[in-house]
């Protein structure tokens, strides 16, 4: 404290010459310090040195500690030496006080810059903390961490949307979903399983929701239901936004973002329900058919927070999706919505042997070629269900921003393959 000296490092975020006093802003991830260098007082050649640093140059800063009011956190260095760590090029390729603004483009093409900006930096410590509550709400449940492959052999979701990759001299795909290996974990006797992994998605869209790449937070558990599951995935969203609310509020502030935590439980529609919601709104949907985005945000306008869609039309839903006993025209299914987007989808899964490779076949699917997956069904598979949450969504919903982009490090996405 007052009278210390210390040393510190950091980035120079600003530099202020007033010509007899100049103050060297230093950043790093915790905030700013100010460097304050009186001229009369100073070494010549150390003022000289300060004044001329590059912005965003990485400095080390020895000094005495003096209280200030006016700096940024009550306290300055008056310093000693300041040695340059690394020299940074003028200009820069973008702003990061964000006094001035930069397009999405410009700030990926410079992501490592962007992410010095404190918005940008606030916007990934919300998401480390998110999926760390994430982390601990299913640890506590006893679900087991686990890692599948992404490198694949089948289709998951259905064929059109698949990154094919030569694999030696054979056809492999990246993964869409963890999907089937959840399942066959089932078999193994682990009873509850989840990763927060990779998906790949070969989608051609260019939207603001959908990454080529995203992450993907996936549970499958055994002897449950969908609605069992569904509990499962309503008071782990609810837990997130609690421990976010609680966990971060600097950054909330620096967002401008005030967090409401969504209260349980969440309402449940029926496909019938949400159907007849559009319908009323204009829409022009047919049983049976998908919602598209605008009926989607038709139906989340009217309902307001988060939902649930129930019993999907089984031909809609894929192969592995449980139809409903009593009603085989309808599935044990459900997708997880914010009033903006879908954030989850899930089910109860098809356990019978017999019936997955009837659904498979019907689905246009060959069985054969699912093998490895339907063996696992042969010798003792429980009932179980399952969902998988988009973690990218979880955040951009929460946090209300407008762009999926925004909340990914680095995005893939049809036309962005680096950095
Ligand atoms: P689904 O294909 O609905 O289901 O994906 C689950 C959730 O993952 C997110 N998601 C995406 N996010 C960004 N960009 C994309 N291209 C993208 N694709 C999917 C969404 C979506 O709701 N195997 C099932 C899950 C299950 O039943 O367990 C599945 O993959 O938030």
């Amino acid at each position: 404290m007052g009278g210390d000296t210390v040393t510190v490092t950091g980035w120079v975020h600003e530099i202020r010459d007033l010509g007899g006093i100049c103050f060297l802003v230093l950043r790093d991830r915790e905030g700013f310090m100010q460097v304050t260098m009186v001229k009369k007082k100073t070494d010549p050649d150390l003022f000289d040195m300060g004044r001329r640093l590059n912005r965003e140059s990485v400095v080390l800063v020895t000094g005495v500690v003096k209280e200030a009011n006016q700096a940024p956190n009550g306290y300055e260095i008056i310093p000693e030496s300041v040695n340059m760590l690394s020299e940074a090029e003028s200009p820069l390729p973008m702003d990061v006080t964000e006094k001035v603004g930069a397009d999405i483009d410009t700030r990926l093409d410079s992501r490592f810059i962007d992410l010095r900006r404190r918005t940008t930096l606030a916007v990934f410590v919300i998401r480390n903390h998110a999926l760390k509550a994430v982390r601990d709400f299913l640890a506590n449940e006893e679900f087991i961490d686990i890692q599948t492959p992404k490198v694949v052999a089948a289709a998951t979701e259905g064929g059109t949307a698949l990154f094919p990759i030569t694999y030696f001299n054979r056809e492999a795909f990246l993964n869409q979903s963890p999907q089937l290996y959840k399942q066959i974990m089932m078999s193994a006797g682990f009873d509850r399983v989840s990763e927060i992994g990779s998906i790949f998605r070969a989608e051609e869209h260019d939207t603001l929701r959908h990454l080529n790449e995203a992450t993907s937070i996936d549970i499958e558990a055994s002897f449950m239901d969908h609605s069992d599951v569904m509990r499962i995935l309503e008071r782990l969203v609810h837990d997130v936004y609690e421990y976010v609310s609680r966990q971060c509020v600097p950054q909330l502030e620096a967002l401008g973002v005030e967090l409401t935590v969504p209260k349980l439980p969440f309402r449940r529609l029926t496909y019938d329900d949400a159907l007849a919601v559009a319908q009323q709104q204009g829409h022009e949907i047919e049983w049976g058919d998908d919602f598209g985005t605008v009926a989607e945000r038709a139906v989340g306008n009217a309902v307001g927070e988060h939902y649930f869609i129930t019993d999907w039309p089984l031909h809609i839903k894929p192969y592995y999706t449980h139809p409903r006993e009593d009603d085989s025209r309808y599935s044990k299914s459900f997708d997880l919505m914010h009033p903006r987007m879908e954030l989850a989808s899930g089910s109860q899964r098809v356990h019978s042997h017999s019936l997955l490779r009837q659904r498979i076949a019907v689905c246009g699917l060959d069985p054969d070629g699912f093998e490895f997956y339907l063996k696992a069904f042969r010798y003792g598979m429980p009932p179980h269900a399952g969902w998988g949450l988009g973690a990218d969504r979880l955040v951009m919903t929460m946090l209300g921003v407008e762009n999926i982009r925004d909340v990914v490090l680095f995005p893939r996405d049809r036309k962005r393959l680096s950095p």
